[in-house]
């Protein structure tokens, strides 16, 4: 048995909560800056079409009369850890996946609090009770399942999918309720007359493959109930990244580097913190028409400063159009590795990069002594 928690437009809910005179009430978490979007919305909001990711600008259009908060992420992280200890009461094996957001394995846990249904209750009560937020639950005997299951009667629903009935409750879905299953690849499958979940676990495997490649065969398999991977709680960090949207558009090289530079700054503390090294970077910029564009490349060796990720970072810009103009700009480090695990001599590595990682290291302590800020890049004029 696996259980998916999911809490309710959770920054909002959190807004709410701290200020009652919102209860009940329109209320957008998201950018203010004139290019902002929306992080969340509350329930009252979203009756006009307010959701995650629209333009703040459209936001406030759609409807006016809403609260408009920039958001304390802090504060989320801080009410993130309240929940996922309340969670960890219920199973000693829990997955976060985000902030809002956790698997918790199931088994064994009906001894201690009932059949599924009361422990899917009870996590809810106790989230409502101690911490006066609220969440949907999924229960299924898989991830993908449980996952389908606390979105489908969301916000405060449990749905609970039992043994047996997997494909009963998977096959009249549409498809983009699978996990892994975006807007384009939906689009993909119903090009070929593929609209629910059932009309593609029917298919060969080909077919899948030759609509959506190597996720292809993935899909099939979670469209047919069939998904293996445990509730791993110590599952490792694929990625790490942070982006910029940009108050006006920018375009050049020169430009768009000053930015690659703060975030690389950024991403490289956040590694060390984590005590990782990326083996990989990938640039992410949106055009101001919104079409996104990534370039990865793969570092000479795994690193955890912002010297050898610009390096890669350097290598990448070639191949992306900086000569149209830009709304966002992002870094993300890919291919994560523990520090402590054992590097690869490389005979092309940069020779500076345990010089450099050394760096990092001293800035981390100037900022925890001084806050961040405190030590900045002499190139640093415009973050
Ligand atoms: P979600 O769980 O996707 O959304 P939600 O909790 O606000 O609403 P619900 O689950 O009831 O549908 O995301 C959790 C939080 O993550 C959300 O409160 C804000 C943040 N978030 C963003 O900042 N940007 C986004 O695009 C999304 C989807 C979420
Ligand atoms: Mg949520």
């Amino acid at each position: 048995m696996v259980l998916h928690v999911d809490m309710d437009a959770f920054y909002a809910a959190v807004e709410q909560r701290d200020r009652p005179e919102l209860l009940g009430r329109p209320v957008v978490v998201g950018g203010t800056g004139r290019r902002g979007v929306v992080s969340t919305a509350s329930y009252e909001a979203r009756r006009f079409g307010v959701k995650s990711a629209l333009p703040m600008a459209i936001a406030r259009r759609l409807c006016p009369q809403a609260v408009f908060i920039a958001g304390r992420m802090a504060h989320y992280k801080q009410v993130s850890r309240q929940v996922m200890e309340i969670l960890a009461r219920f199973s000693p094996t829990v997955e976060p996946l985000s902030l809002d957001e956790a698997f918790l394995d199931g088994t064994g846990t009906e001894e201690l609090f009932g059949p599924p249904i009361d422990v899917a209750w009870k996590i809810k009560k106790a989230i409502r009770d101690e911490l006066q937020l609220s969440c949907a639950v999924g229960v299924a005997t898989n991830k993908t399942i449980a996952k389908i299951a606390s979105d489908l009667k969301k916000p405060g629903g449990i749905v609970v999918v039992s043994p047996g009935e997997e494909q009963g409750f998977l096959g009249p879905l549409p498809v983009e309720r699978l996990w892994g299953v975006g807007e384009k690849a939906a689009e993909k499958l119903r090009a070929v007359g593929l609209n629910t979940i059932d009309d593609v676990a029917r298919q060969p495997e080909e077919v899948l493959r030759a609509r959506l490649g190597a996720l292809g065969p993935h899909i099939l398999q979670i469209a047919r109930g069939e998904d293996a991977r445990p509730v791993d709680a110590h599952r490792e960090r694929k990625s790490l990244g942070a982006e910029r949207t940009l108050e006006t558009d920018i375009r050049g090289t020169d430009a768009v580097r000053r930015v690659l530079l703060a975030l690389a700054d950024e991403v490289a503390a956040g590694l060390r913190q984590r005590g990782l090294r990326a083996g990989g970077v990938r640039v992410k910029v949106k055009t101001a028409d919104f079409h996104q564009i990534t370039r990865e490349a793969t570092l000479a060796t795994p690193a955890n400063d912002a010297a050898s990720l610009l390096l890669a970072v350097d290598a990448l810009l070639p191949r992306v159009d900086l000569d149209r103009p830009l709304r966002l700009v992002g870094i993300v480090a890919t291919h994560l590795t523990d520090e402590e695990a054992p590097r690869q001599p490389d005979l092309f590595a940069a020779p500076t990069t345990d010089k450099a990682e050394r760096l990092g290291a001293a800035l981390d302590r100037i900022a925890d002594k001084h806050g961040q800020g405190a030590v900045r890049r002499g190139t640093d004029d415009v973050s």
